[in-house]
């Protein structure tokens, strides 16, 4: 039975903080499918939204949250591919048209009226939450619903990044930020494609935690006194790495990675720290013909793959798990830099 009412956390206005009460549970549309959340990632891009940081308005009130795992309990009449009673994920990108020229070339993230979850729609952060059904994740039914919570955004988004970046087998990446949520699923990405990792964060804890994740080197930016030699010194022929993911939520890191990626490496921007820019020396750019970009998710083909290498078993990343009634104490440990991993959180608490 689906009740009338639930438990959510609910942004009231911008600049926080979320609210844990009782809304009333929607009704799927035509194309929609209702999906009761058990489990909910909580990204960084969640405090953006609570902070109103970036330059686009989000919904509200709003119900934030966009890495939700969970169980199909109604659908839409148009629905014929998601059965009641699947397991499917809620994420970032909750719908698009399916028809502009980017949807058709399956760049739905580029599509103008993609409806984002937690963001311009109501998100994962309740117990029953709306998605297309075009654009739920499937979740195989031997997947652990809170474990594979985290893969949702965080696995998506820096396994489409790692493929952006055109590092191959082999080749050596630097994760900057490889501490944080996005961070250690990238580790765990980048392990499992056979690359070297050099991992960038700040602090003991993430030392031992990206090392069990598969770094080999760990450089830690509160206490190197030039960052970019000791990156460049991590790599064998200290020329650099191949590639570098910056997942970090602070301008600084942004602005020294075209120094020290290698000559004809990629400089992959994912991290979305307000207000920001990246710099680069044009020199240096040119005659070291670097590659910089930015990666936003992924899409559905994308979101599959990535489910695909955490039902394999390739992916283990570290999370602690917390009631959704807890979500403000999540959002200031992170707001301090403080969470080792992803915090996750069980809606039923
Ligand atoms: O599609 C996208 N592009 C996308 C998808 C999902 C999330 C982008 N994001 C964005 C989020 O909005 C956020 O801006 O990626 C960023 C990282 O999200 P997260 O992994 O959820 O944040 P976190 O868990 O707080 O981790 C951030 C880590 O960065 C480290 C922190 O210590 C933390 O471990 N860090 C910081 I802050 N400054 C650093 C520095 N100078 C740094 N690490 C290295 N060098
Ligand atoms: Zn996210």
């Amino acid at each position: 039975q689906i009740p009338t009412e639930q438990w959510a956390q609910v942004v009231e206005k911008t600049g926080g903080p979320v609210v844990y009460k009782k809304i009333p549970v929607a009704k799927p549309g035509p194309d929609e499918v209702l999906v009761n959340i058990k489990y909910s990632g909580v990204c960084h891009t969640d405090l953006h939204a609570v902070n109103g940081d970036w330059p686009l308005a989000t919904k509200l009130p709003l119900v934030g949250g966009h890495e939700g795992a969970g169980v199909v309990v109604a659908r839409g009449e148009l629905v014929k591919d998601v059965q009641i009673g699947d397991h499917a994920g809620v994420k970032w990108i909750n719908g698009s048209c399916l028809n502009c020229s980017f949807c058709q070339q399956s760049d739905e993230p580029l599509c103008a009226e993609a409806l984002l979850s937690g963001y311009t729609v109501d998100g994962t952060f309740q117990q029953y939450c709306i998605a297309k059904a075009a654009h739920v994740a499937r979740i195989p039914k031997e997947c652990n619903l809170e474990a594979i919570a985290p893969v949702l955004c965080a696995g998506i988004t820096v396994y489409k990044g790692l493929k952006e970046s055109g590092v191959r087998p082999g080749q050596t990446v630097a994760i900057v930020g490889a501490g944080g949520g996005l961070g250690s699923l990238a580790c765990q990405y980048a392990k499992a494609m056979g690359l070297d990792i050099i991992a960038i964060d700040g602090g003991e804890e993430k030392r031992e935690m990206t090392k069990k994740l598969g770094a080999s080197h760990y450089v830690d930016f509160t206490q190197s006194k030039n960052l970019v030699s000791d990156v460049k010194a991590a790599t064998s022929d200290g020329l650099g790495p191949h590639a570098v993911i910056l997942v970090a939520v602070n301008e600084k890191p942004f602005q020294q990675a075209a120094e020290y990626v290698r000559p004809r490496g990629t400089v992959v921007a994912i991290g979305l720290p307000a207000g920001a820019y990246l710099r680069a020396p044009v020199f240096e750019s040119v005659i070291k013909m670097i590659t910089i970009k930015g990666s936003y998710v992924g899409n559905r083909r994308d979101s599959a793959e990535a489910i695909e290498f955490f039902r394999r078993g390739l992916i283990v990343a570290p999370y602690k798990t917390c009631g959704l009634s807890e979500l403000n104490k999540v959002y200031e440990l992170m707001h301090e830099g403080k969470i080792a991993g992803r915090y996750v959180v069980d809606t039923s608490k």
